[in-house]
């Protein structure tokens, strides 16, 4: 597959629709809440729930999630900035890396292929994902909890791209910036870094593959960064430069987004203003339960199984409980098949409901390390860490 996109006009015909059918509504497709989204179908994707069109952010309905792997077409979508790639032309895409090197390279995909190939699964993940359910409310793309997937990555190590550039001593960040342009001078472009020691990990790749095929457009082809166990802020799209820096990077997007407080948990009493913030980095540890869906009808007396996933920032899960009372009492579930440390695990739980009436389960995760999730919100400014034990209602009649 040489050559791959779709016309601008076909984005903005989907795009267009959208925004048609939100001015219908009269919504300002931006500030829209949660409660009022509906579905749209963008290139190569599957129909998923539309945050905003320009950019494209779209979110996985739950029920996908009913899957160990989330396919291609149904993964979430997330830019930041209206110019995106609509086509790429593989005869002309190269992947410059330079900066603080000993040379410059100008990688083509069959330059990059040579290297050595690495597969594994691993959940992406957006920061703000879950973000609609803070209280006090905050600003920014209103996502329930449809903002990640796990996915199946092929790529080739970093390390193995800036060792064959030869960083050079003194060399201090990494910078990742891809295809997508700023419409205007004063936005800033999309760029991000990562720590030289962090940009060295073995297991972050520039991968080319999600679930074996390549990636779709709008999830960024021909290639990205994945930075596993770490929120996908970082996870560049469309990548189309790797810069090794010799001294802080100083980008918007690091500087002065995607920061969380400087306390151990993220967090500080809602309302608050952090004294001292940090880029943000490993996810927390998340369970969510998939099946049944909220405020559905189960009959009495007859087994049904209770089923979701769980995950954390790149520590598998040791145990997840399950509660059917409101959290009153405490089952173990049984975990699923294990993809390794970044992936999500399933878990299922058997229940048989004797008594017509309301009930609301709940499930809470706890990984290797101990890290588990609050019944209470964490609340940061930005909207991000999202990882409270979330409840399903049901009736049983
Ligand atoms: N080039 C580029 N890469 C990007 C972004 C972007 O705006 N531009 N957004 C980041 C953020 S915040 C998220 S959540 C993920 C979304 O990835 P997806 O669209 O494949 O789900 O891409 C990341 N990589
Ligand atoms: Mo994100």
């Amino acid at each position: 597959m040489l050559c791959r996109g779709f016309t601008r006009r076909e984005l903005l015909k989907t795009a267009a629709g959208a925004v048609a059918a939100m001015a219908a509504l009269g919504k300002n497709p931006s500030t829209l809440f949660a409660d009022e989204r509906r579905l749209v179908k963008f290139p190569e994707k599957t129909d998923l729930v539309l945050l905003t069109s320009r950019p494209p952010q779209l979110e996985t309905p739950l029920h996908y999630f009913k899957d160990l792997i989330t396919a291609n077409d149904a993964l979430f979508v997330r830019w930041h900035i209206a110019n995106i790639p609509t086509s790429v032309d593989l005869r002309d895409w190269k992947l410059k890396v330079g900066g603080n090197t000993e040379k410059e390279l100008h990688l083509s995909m069959e330059d990059i292929k040579k290297f050595e190939k690495v597969t594994y699964t691993a959940v992406i993940q957006c920061s703000g994902n879950g973000r609609s359910f803070f209280e006090p409310r905050v600003a920014g793309g209103q996502w329930k909890n449809g903002a990640m997937g796990n996915v199946t990555w092929t790529g080739v190590r970093l390390k193995d791209i800036l060792n064959a550039a030869g960083i050079k001593t003194g060399s201090v960040d990494v910078s990742f910036d891809g295809l997508d342009e700023p419409p205007l001078p004063t936005v800033p472009d999309f760029v991000k870094s990562l720590p030289i020691d962090k940009a060295m990990e073995d297991d972050i790749i520039v991968a080319y593959e999600m679930n074996g095929s390549y990636m779709p457009l709008l999830n960024g082809f021909p290639a990205r960064l994945i930075v596993p166990g770490w929120y996908a802020t970082y996870w560049v799209k469309s990548l189309t430069e790797i810069t090794v820096l010799p001294q802080a990077f100083e980008g918007f997007w690091v500087k002065s987004a995607y920061r969380i407080p400087d306390t151990p948990c993220g967090c500080i009493a809602p309302g608050l203003v952090p004294k001292t913030t940090i880029p943000i980095n490993r996810m927390t540890t998340r369970s969510l339960i998939i099946e049944p869906a909220e405020n559905v009808q189960l009959p009495k007396n007859k087994t049904t199984e209770i089923m979701g996933i769980a995950f954390s920032g790149g520590y598998s899960i040791r145990e997840v409980i399950i509660s059917v009372d409101g959290g009153k009492t405490w089952k173990e579930a049984e975990l699923g098949k294990d993809m390794g440390r970044y992936a999500w695990i399933q878990w299922k739980y058997l229940w048989r409901p004797y008594k017509p009436q309301k009930y609301t389960l709940m499930a809470k995760a706890t990984n290797s390390v101990g890290e588990s999730q609050p019944f209470e919100g964490l609340w940061n400014p930005a909207g991000y860490l999202w990882n409270r034990v979330e409840k399903t209602e049901v009736v049983v009649i």
